[in-house]
């Protein structure tokens, strides 16, 4: 008797629509509770919800990197929306030169135009989507470790774009997001436990600094392959940092466009302001059930300091600055 899927969970905690392969990976690996799935599985030093490790192992065996695809990763709340709202306008702005009018952007949530390989394309369990008729460049994203990426990225001469955002506000942003997702009539998780499972590493894809180290590493070893931005970076001076991904990714603003304004036009469809007040993610939903407005907060640098207590801010800096102060990363 095939099992009914249980409509009254959301697809993204839904730990049953896994393939037996999964499962039996499952059986082998440590296991913790979740700060909103029942379950977290440490897979290859990093730990993933159930449904996202079923897409993470089937994108190791299946997805084939193109040398022209564009891979944005991220550690989760760092800004990936905005990014792929960012990239997706970038590659997209001869075809829609009119920001503010038909642009896709006005009325699609940016992680529906681009989608993330585990947790949209290669998630279901009986299905290998096929990509062959995507526009090039192709534009994906993703939140796996670079350990864990599949091979076809590593051996391939395909981009990665990788951003990440200071520890303080990420968990802040990854605390309040949890809570906003939980289902009603759970409680929510207080900061303090929360915090905790931070520092061990439990957390979306953590440790957190064990991913960003990974990539940090790797992009001062292949800088032409991967560009690490920060968070922070992009508020300070999102015009600059907007003009060296169109370099890095083959697609540099031309000194006319510059004068006609591009870079602004895509900065203002792109910004907190104007996305979050668009009907579309006011209202809608991602199919996998998030509402497209938990996706945005407040979009601030700094949000840390009206949560956290001086003493969490001091244990958070510590373990930033041993884990990766010493490899020359710091925020
Ligand atoms: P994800 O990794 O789960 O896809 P992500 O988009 O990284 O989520 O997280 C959302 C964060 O980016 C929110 O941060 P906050 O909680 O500190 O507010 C959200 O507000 C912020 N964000 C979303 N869109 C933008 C934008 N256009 N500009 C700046 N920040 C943004």
């Amino acid at each position: 008797m095939s099992s009914q899927p249980n409509n009254a969970i959301p697809k993204y905690l839904q730990e049953s629509e896994v393939s037996q392969e999964c499962k039996d990976l499952i059986a082998t690996l440590p296991i913790e509770k979740g700060w909103l799935a029942n379950h977290l599985h440490q897979y290859q030093g990093f730990w993933h919800i159930t449904r996202q490790l079923q897409g993470v192992l089937s994108c190791q065996k299946h997805f084939n990197a193109l040398n022209s695809d564009i891979l944005i990763v991220t550690t989760p709340k760092s800004g990936t929306t905005w990014l792929k709202a960012l990239t997706f306008a970038l590659l997209n702005r001869h075809k829609y030169p009119k920001m503010f009018q038909n642009h896709p952007l006005l009325t699609k949530n940016p992680h529906f135009l681009v989608p993330f390989l585990e947790l949209d394309l290669y998630n279901d369990k009986d299905l290998v989507p096929n990509l062959n008729s995507t526009p090039s460049p192709r534009l994906f994203s993703t939140h796996i470790p670079y350990v864990s990426l599949p091979k076809s990225v590593i051996d391939s001469d395909c981009k990665i774009l990788y951003l990440c955002r200071n520890p303080k506000d990420t968990f802040i942003s990854l605390w309040h997001f949890t809570n906003k997702l939980k289902m009603e009539g759970t409680c929510a998780n207080s900061l303090e436990d929360s915090l905790e499972k931070f520092c061990n590493g439990v957390s979306l894809c953590g440790p957190f600094w064990d991913h960003v180290l990974g990539y940090w590493k790797e992009s001062l070893e292949q800088p032409k392959k991967i560009m690490l931005m920060r968070y922070e970076e992009m508020k300070k001076n999102p015009s600059f940092v907007l003009k060296e991904l169109a370099r890095f990714v083959g697609c540099p603003f031309s000194k006319e466009e510059e004068d006609e304004g591009v870079i602004d036009d895509i900065l203002k469809l792109c910004s907190f302001k104007n996305l979050s007040n668009l009907e579309v993610n006011k209202k809608g939903k991602l199919s996998s059930g998030e509402e497209h407005r938990a996706f945005f907060r407040c979009g601030k640098v700094g949000d840390f300091e009206n949560y956290l207590t001086i003493e969490m801010i001091e244990q958070l800096d510590i373990i930033t600055e041993k884990k990766l102060g010493h490899y020359g990363f710091r925020f």
